[in-house]
């Protein structure tokens, strides 16, 4: 859906001098430079949304759709592309086959071009069997004790890969179910190794330019072993196929209280940080909003970030892959991402405001009281007219989910696409 430049012109104007006062205090409190340097990087970060999460999700026990959900990739496009006008953020989205296969990718690259949309990385499935498929995926994929499931589980990484150089991607996520759900049930050393095995093969038929992100899960769908179980199993996973490899790491997929942010942290010293799958959790991958449950913790990972990337002289908004991951059980999607967009665009901002070089200082010195106060004065800080600012000079609109109420987005797409449509994806 295009939306009409005067319309967010006239929505823009309805709350610019609200927004000016409040821009003016951040700039009295931290700095007119300061402030300029933040909006300067936000305007160039993109957030890419998963084609899976833009229709109504559901768990086991059942799923209430929303109407008006895409029917189609091209449907699904046009969301994005939605998006993007609204938030100028998200400007990028992240395919997973089959549930997403670009039939005709020339017209789908067209499409996502005349809503300035990219391609990220795309997303493999050997987690579900297909109706046509030769073999089952029921005792895992690229590690199976059967050859012949390992050969059809590779065959549809490269097919994965063709697809996504077909649209421009530059990278393959691979997310494997595979593991075990009971003691006993397999070796760990053979079922790793068939799978670094099968890894290989995928590997070997990467593009130059392209990526591989290996990610893991502690438990889920398998609920005694997972087989890339963590960051360090993903770690060696990654290591020993090459520099082309890197770990994601989705926030959701640890154990409880895991420190995520010292993760992150080493795997960028390592220089095997590839990306992320952004969401929030409470008790599981949980595939919530991201910041709904623990904003604090997406703060410190991006302080984190933010001194690794600058240490190693890294690009913010080109080097590191940038998705989010999740699922909407009750909400509408799109409200739903955009709330996420911004969340994910408020903890950068955060983060940007910690004095790095005052903190450094501060841990020389062991003074903890100095470190956390320096921390939580930036955390502390609503920065939410940075963001909006970053957005308008990008052209987007001021309040995003204000205008997409107040426009009745979501009751124009059910009347477009009728209430039963279902999305393809969780
Ligand atoms: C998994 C994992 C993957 C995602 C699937 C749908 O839990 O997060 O990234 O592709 O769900
Ligand atoms: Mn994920
Ligand atoms: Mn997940």
């Amino acid at each position: 859906m295009y939306l009409n430049q005067s319309d967010i012109n006239k929505h823009n104007l309805q709350y610019i001098d609200q927004h000016t006062v409040g821009l003016g205090m951040l700039n009295w409190k931290w700095g007119a430079k300061k402030c300029e340097e933040v909006i300067e990087l936000l305007q160039n970060f993109q957030v890419a949304i998963p084609s899976w999460a833009l229709g109504a999700g559901g768990t086991r026990f059942g799923r209430f759709g929303i109407g008006g959900e895409p029917a189609s990739l091209e449907d699904k496009i046009s969301d994005v592309g939605l998006l993007h006008q609204l938030n100028k953020a998200s400007g990028v989205i992240s395919l997973h086959i089959p549930w997403d296969i670009p039939d005709d990718p020339d017209a789908i690259k067209k499409l996502a071009a005349s809503y300035q949309i990219k391609f990220d990385a795309v997303n493999s499935n050997t987690f579900q069997d297909q109706k046509d498929q030769a073999y089952s995926y029921r005792f895992g994929s690229l590690q199976h004790t059967d050859k012949r499931v390992r050969q059809q589980a590779i065959q549809h990484n490269k097919d994965v890969i063709q697809y996504g150089e077909a649209l421009g991607s530059q990278s393959l996520t691979v997310w494997l179910a595979d593991g075990s759900s009971f003691p006993g049930q397999l070796n760990f050393r053979t079922a790793f190794q068939n799978t670094l095995e099968s890894m290989h093969e995928i590997y070997a038929i990467l593009p130059a330019k392209w990526k591989m992100f290996v990610e893991y899960k502690a438990f889920e769908p398998n609920f005694y072993s997972m087989t890339v179980g963590d960051w360090g199993q993903s770690l060696l996973y990654a290591q020993k196929l090459g520099n082309n490899a890197y770990t994601l790491v989705d926030l959701g997929h640890h154990l409880p209280n895991a420190n995520i942010e010292q993760i992150v942290s080493l795997l960028l010293m390592e220089g095997k940080l590839g990306g992320f799958h952004f969401n929030d959790s409470k008790y599981g991958d949980d595939d919530l909003t991201v910041g709904c449950i623990n904003p604090y913790q997406l703060f410190l990972i991006f302080t984190q970030l933010i001194e690794g990337l600058n240490a190693k002289r890294m690009n913010h908004a080109k080097d590191l892959g940038w998705m989010i991951d999740a699922s909407h059980n009750i909400k509408d999607p799109l409200e739903d991402l955009l709330q996420s967009v911004e969340a994910i665009m408020i903890a950068y901002a955060q983060a940007l405001l910690v004095d790095q070089d005052e903190l450094k200082k501060a841990q020389l010195n062991n003074d903890v009281v100095t470190c956390q106060e320096i921390l939580q004065n930036a955390y502390r800080t609503d920065v939410r007219h940075l963001v909006a600012e970053a957005r308008v000079k990008n052209g987007g609109v001021l309040l995003p989910l204000q205008f997409y109420r107040s426009h009745s987005i979501r009751q124009k797409l059910t009347e477009r696409r009728g209430y039963f449509t279902k999305a393809t994806g969780l």
